[in-house]
């Protein structure tokens, strides 16, 4: 989608910190991190939010929980404990309209969120 930013960093026309790529997921360090480890996973495909879902797409939502765990355990932090977020609506605090999930680790978590 053209006017997108999540797109745009995709496409690499933004530029970001690469953490992981493949044909359908793209992860990247968050750019105001709410911890030490915080990268945002994302599907190469525009996706507005969950709510746009079809059950077409219920394979890449667990590529991207599971892209999440693996990248916590790179991190160190399989063990330790990690959080991982999908915030739907401006409501529950979604600002970029292009599905992500949170990877936050590194500190402790409150319960519950904000
Ligand atoms: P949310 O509020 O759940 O929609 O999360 C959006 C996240 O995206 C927020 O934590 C900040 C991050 N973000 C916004 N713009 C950029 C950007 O241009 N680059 C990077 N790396 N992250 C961004």
């Amino acid at each position: 989608m053209s006017d997108c930013i999540f797109c745009k960093i995709v496409e690499g026309t933004i530029p970001s910190a690469e953490v992981y790529r493949d044909e359908r997921l793209y992860a990247f360090k968050d750019i105001t991190p709410q911890a030490p480890l915080h990268v945002l996973i994302v599907p190469t495909r525009h996706i507005a939010t969950l709510n746009d879902l079809s059950a077409h797409d219920e394979g890449l939502v667990g590529e991207m929980v599971r892209r999440a765990a693996a990248i916590a355990r790179e991190h160190g932090y399989a063990e330790r404990g990690y959080r991982t977020v999908f915030n739907c609506q401006s409501e529950a605090g979604q600002s970029v309209f292009h599905i992500h999930l949170h990877l936050l680790a590194g500190r402790p978590m409150g319960w519950p969120p904000g």
